[in-house]
């Protein structure tokens, strides 16, 4: 039998966190042959709403689960483990300003960043899920100097996902048989689904789609501005954010990262940017300045 791999989920009590955690003890994370024990990470004011996640997840008796760690403990959280899902930050509220809520998230990113480098197991695979994702992971990479760069991630399989979701709906394909839809930029509305290499399985074998829509019109504007509006759209229709689908997106990421994707199939990851695709690597004069 496979030794048990630790993942951690930071933010597990919230809502994304109650949707992912019983995705990762049933195996849909790392495999059905895979055990894990959970390491999950909340703040003292959800302490309380953590331990029922821990309640719940012993009466699933999940066959793979092997333990589970609750804790409001950043260094306990991080011990040993092997990937990390950093789902937990401060969201931007009404009536803030970005700085206001990258500060507090750089302090919240700072300590976790110090944690994970000192305790987590070598070769640790994290990906940041909270918002603002990219800028999350920037700063935990910053702040974990010893931690590889490209150990070092952020979401952008959900939009990918949704991109692939839209295409199958148009086109009345099965979502299995799309592939190789490609997110450009950050996880935010000015990113850009780029469909140029994207395909369809058909009877006669592989399409692009480019081909088979043939609506430019569409392609260009309304299925882009659908999968950059989604979020907004699941938020207005369920007065709630995305949970289940950022959930399995969460999985996909590191399922493919782990375990690698099918020959001729390729995913979107946020990834620190060293230059590659002719994308401008990321510079020390990037860096913001310090002002007051
Ligand atoms: P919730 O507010 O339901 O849950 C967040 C949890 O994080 C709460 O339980 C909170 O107590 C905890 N938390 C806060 N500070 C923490 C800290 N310092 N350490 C550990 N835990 C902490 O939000 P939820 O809907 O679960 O969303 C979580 C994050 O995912 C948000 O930042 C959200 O913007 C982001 N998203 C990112 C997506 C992506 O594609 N990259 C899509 C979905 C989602 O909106």
């Amino acid at each position: 039998a496979k030794d048990p791999v630790r993942v951690l989920v930071t933010g597990a009590a919230g809502q994304i966190g109650y949707a992912l955690v019983p995705m990762i003890a049933r195996g849909i994370m790392l495999g059905p042959d895979q055990p894990v024990i959970l390491h999950m990470l909340d703040i003292p004011p959800a302490a309380e709403s953590l331990s029922g996640v821990k309640m719940e997840l012993i009466d699933a008796a999940f066959p793979l689960l092997k333990g589970v760690v609750a804790t409001t403990d950043v260094i306990e959280a991080c011990t040993g483990v092997n990937v990390a899902v950093m789902v937990g930050g401060f969201p931007r509220k009404e009536g803030m300003e970005r700085k206001d809520v990258m500060s507090k998230n750089v302090s919240i990113y700072k300590s976790q960043a110090s944690a994970l480098e000192k305790h987590a197991a070598a070769n640790c695979k994290v990906l940041v899920v909270a918002n603002p994702a990219n800028t999350n992971a920037l700063i935990l990479k910053e702040f974990a100097p010893s931690i590889p760069e490209k150990n070092i991630t952020c979401l952008t399989r959900l939009d990918h996902n949704r991109a692939l979701g839209q295409i199958s709906e148009r086109l009345n394909v099965q979502v299995s048989d799309v592939k190789n839809v490609i997110i450009w930029g950050n996880h935010s509305s000015t990113q850009y689904p780029d469909v140029s290499h994207a395909t369809v399985k058909t009877s006669s074998g592989e399409k692009a789609v480019r081909e088979l829509v043939c609506d430019d019109d569409w392609l260009r504007g309304e299925f882009i501005s659908t999968v950059q509006q989604r979020g907004a759209a699941i938020i207005k229709a369920r007065k709630l954010s995305s949970a289940l689908s950022a959930a399995s997106s969460a999985c996909d990421h590191i399922r493919d990262w782990v375990l690698g994707t099918p020959e001729g199939t390729f995913v979107s990851m946020g990834v620190y940017s060293d230059g590659s695709y002719d994308v401008p690597a990321w510079r020390v004069d990037y860096r913001p300045r310090t002002s007051n």
